[in-house]
């Protein structure tokens, strides 16, 4: 099951929606095929690895029927893009099925180890569980939640400052840092800001300091005010800039208005991202802004980053307290991430 973590690791950043899934073929004690889900809408993880067996010996499926297959998440039961998993494993008669955890999808859900027990097959669950769910996290939240996983992000002073009154929050931390936070954009499907992060730092919120696909970016622009010369407009990527005037398109530009921005604006943006298939959101400032989602308890991660300078004045950072944290370097750095239990 280790070994199906790793795998299902691979598809990390080109599977979603759908979940990261590991899959391995073992005979008399040997692995005899691996397979992972590749890219979303391709094939499942379970049959690139009877493929893989099936090409490695001459086209023949009899080492299927005495092996054992793990999967690190419960085998599909529904036609989606691809068939039914399950339905592949009772053909090739795989006599025994190791699950890490269960599909929480309406359509699996426990269907697919039923289906495979009404065949006959021996199914054991629960293998290394908390492991594969928190591998897919961001999964199980959109679908458990209805609403993506989300991750909040900031740099502070040591003194618990934001960032200078006048300007950008760069200087606070240093290029190892920096590089970090590129590599966390690309790992996942948005990343938002509020109106006067947009205004004052202009940032690009895309993926240059690593490697790895840009997220799409989310704006909140109650009034509109925000000039559309900014470098969040360029275009690059799908941009969605919530409001309270105008629900319109204008290219890869999507305006969504919003009801009722006093109270609710953290919940109606993330069913809006939510209903866009977003599984995971980078909220990256300001005070503001993640002081709104955090007032309302919606977020999952807290990953701060603390300088090594004081600054003795400026917007007091936001703060989160009593949950399960980690602490580590990087460069000069010192770098926190909190988990909201
Ligand atoms: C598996 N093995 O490797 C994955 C599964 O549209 P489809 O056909 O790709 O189905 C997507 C759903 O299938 C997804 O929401 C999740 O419930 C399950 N993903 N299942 O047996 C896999 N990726
Ligand atoms: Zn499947």
């Amino acid at each position: 099951m280790h070994r199906c973590l790793e795998l299902a690791e691979l598809g990390k950043g080109f599977v979603s929606p759908n979940p990261m899934v590991g899959a391995v073929i073992v005979h008399n004690g040997l692995i005899i095929g691996e397979g992972y889900h590749h890219k979303y809408g391709e094939a499942h993880a379970e049959v690139n690895a009877v493929n893989q067996v099936i090409a490695k010996f001459n086209n023949s499926v009899e080492l299927l029927k005495e092996s054992t297959i793990y999967v690190s998440l419960e085998p599909c039961a529904h036609y989606g893009k691809t068939p039914p998993c399950s339905d592949l494993i009772i053909k090739h008669r795989i006599p025994k099925v190791v699950v890490g955890c269960r599909d929480p999808f309406d359509q699996v859900n426990g269907k697919g180890i039923e289906k495979l027990e009404a065949a006959g097959i021996e199914v054991i669950t629960g293998v290394l569980e908390e492991e594969c769910k928190w591998l897919n996290r961001r999964f199980f939240t959109r679908i458990q939640k209805h609403r993506p996983y989300i991750i909040l992000k900031w740099a502070q002073t040591i003194d618990g400052f934001f960032a200078p009154e006048n300007g950008s929050q760069h200087w606070i931390t240093g290029t190892e840092s920096r590089k970090l936070v590129h590599q966390w954009r690309s790992e996942e499907d948005a990343v938002l800001v509020g109106k006067n992060t947009a205004m004052i730092d202009n940032p690009q919120l895309n993926v240059r300091n690593a490697n790895g696909k840009s997220p799409k970016r989310v704006v909140i622009d109650r009034k509109l005010e925000l000039s559309k010369n900014l470098n969040l407009f360029d275009q690059s990527v799908e941009t969605f800039v919530f409001n309270e005037i105008t629900t319109d398109v204008d290219g890869k530009i999507k305006y969504i208005a919003l009801e009722d921005f006093e109270r609710y604006v953290p919940q109606y943006i993330l069913f809006q991202l939510y209903l866009q298939d977003i599984q995971s959101v980078i909220i990256e400032g300001g005070a503001f802004t993640l002081n709104k989602f955090i007032e309302a308890g919606l977020w999952d991660e807290a990953r701060i980053f603390t300088g090594e300078n004081n600054l003795n004045k400026g917007i007091v950072a936001p703060q989160i307290s009593g949950n399960t944290s980690v602490e580590f370097s990087v460069g000069s750095d010192k770098f926190r991430i909190f988990y909201n239990s």
